[in-house]
């Protein structure tokens, strides 16, 4: 919603919204704050795609139309078979719904209110309903507003489809077969340098932004059932305080997969707390080493025990994700922007590859929750990846969404499926990473 509230209550928003799929509504206009006059009605409704105008009277009935098409003060008759009236009342649960009788009439566009045949909003300027009765809608006006024409409020809402009607990127949701292959693929995937035999992926984002649950879900994956070897859960400062190269076994054998990810301590605004940007140098370059302890006052020493003085290529970061909850996205502060902008300064001078990993999909999209296939279908979370990727300045392939296990028990299919193709891609990454290097240096080390 804008600014400026609507005068909703929460039933009668969820009763409105039952008139459609899968719609959100955003406030354009309301009569009390930018008056009761065509050119203010027009000027925040015309040209927005398909709104529903939502009159309030005192009898207690909201009421009003339904329109598909623009309003754009044309003076035409608008044929729009998906326009009706409708009305709300605490006595009825399901809303009334009329469609124009001929089935195509749908609206006059003029240039003062809503004019649907039977019922004008707003002709005069003023806060009543004129009525036209039987004029292309039939209906009876004591269930449509009972026979009160006298507005108290009048409100415009753009009517917004949540989900897209075709996926922008194409997933094969083809259950067990996708998850084998992804799975094949991660299990036999060789890092194109010999002296390297697993890729080395560093997990970086604010605290709470699911980090470790990310790890904690591909190891659930590789064990067939839902597991949490990585600490994680909520705390007002990062639950993870040590550095950690977590490996995942697969197979009955429980052999390593080609892949290790490294869990970090969360990023938090302010100097001298959360993850230090020396200490992330430090792991890029592959000196700190497995259960460091972080200490968000003081970076690595040199002459700590977990400092590796002369890192191989294999202990080095291969692939960095920024792990960002997309919930969270436009409540980022400048000063944590500049944070992550640093260390892309740092990752880009080392030639890591980089990749943004989308947590809390379901907690951020209602159609998500409800069918995690909807993924690429969310309009929210199409904007989400936008936003993402503006924010941190990658391009929108480089932004993976996925929901992690959070409070499941047992594996979920597509959930898995959207992990290993995170992973996949990390692997992919890893590999841009390896083909940068200069061969000649891979020899020494
Ligand atoms: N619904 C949902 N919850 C998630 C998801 N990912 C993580 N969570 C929850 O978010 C909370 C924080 O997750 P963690 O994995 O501990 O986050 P972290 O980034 O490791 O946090 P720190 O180590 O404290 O920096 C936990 O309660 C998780 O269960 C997700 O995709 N969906
Ligand atoms: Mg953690």
């Amino acid at each position: 919603m804008s600014a400026v509230g609507s005068n909703l209550s929460a039933d009668q928003e969820r009763k409105l919204l039952s008139l459609f799929n899968h719609v959100r509504l955003h406030l354009l206009y309301k009569a009390s704050v930018h008056g009761y006059t065509h050119q203010a009605f027009h000027n925040h409704c015309d040209t927005q795609g398909p709104t529903i105008l939502v009159a309030y009277n005192r009898t207690g009935f909201i009421f009003g139309g339904y329109i598909s098409q623009d309003y754009a003060a044309s003076g035409r008759v608008i044929n729009d078979d998906k326009a009706f009236l409708y009305s709300i009342t605490n006595q009825r649960e399901k809303p009334l719904r009329v469609f124009s009788a001929d089935g195509h009439y749908g609206f006059t566009d003029a240039s003062y209110g809503l004019n649907m045949g039977a019922l004008w909003f707003l002709n005069n300027g003023a806060a009543t309903v004129q009525q036209l009765p039987g004029n292309s809608y039939i209906f009876d006006a004591e269930q449509m507003h009972g026979n009160d024409m006298e507005l108290t409020e009048c409100e415009v809402y753009r009517v917004e489809q949540r989900l897209l009607e075709k996926p922008w990127r194409n997933i094969e949701w083809e259950g067990f077969s996708t998850k084998q292959c992804l799975m094949d693929y991660i299990q036999k995937y060789k890092p194109e340098v010999k002296s390297v035999v697993q890729a080395r992926v560093l997990l970086i984002g604010p605290v709470g932004a699911g980090k470790s649950s990310f790890f904690n879900s591909i190891n659930s994956v590789y064990k067939g059932h839902v597991t949490g070897q990585a600490n994680s859960g909520s705390a007002g400062t990062s639950l993870t305080t040590q550095f950690r190269t977590y490996n995942v076994k697969s197979g009955p054998d429980r052999k390593a997969l080609p892949l290790v990810l490294c869990d970090t301590m969360g990023l938090e605004e302010e100097p001298g707390s959360g993850l230090d940007i020396d200490d992330i140098t430090s792991i890029l370059k592959g000196h700190i080493q497995d259960r460091y302890q972080f200490n968000p006052s003081m970076p690595v020493q040199t002459d700590s025990s977990y400092f590796c003085k002369s890192p191989g290529l294999k202990d080095r970061i291969h692939c960095v994700v920024y792990v960002v909850d997309a919930c969270m996205i436009s409540l980022h502060s400048a000063k944590m922007v500049d944070k992550f902008h640093a260390i892309r300064r740092t990752a880009n001078r080392l030639g890591v590859s980089q990749l943004v990993l989308l947590t809390k999909v379901d907690e951020a999209c209602p159609e998500v929750r409800e069918d995690l296939t909807n993924i690429y279908r969310s309009h929210y979370i199409e904007k989400m990846i936008r936003e993402v990727s503006l924010c941190l300045g990658v391009s929108q392939s480089c932004v993976l969404p996925v929901k992690n296990y959070s409070r499941e028990l047992e594996l979920e299919m597509n959930t898995d499926i959207l992990l290993l193709t995170a992973v996949f891609q990390m692997l992919r990454y890893s590999d841009n990473y390896f083909d940068d290097l200069d061969l000649a240096g891979d020899q020494e080390l």
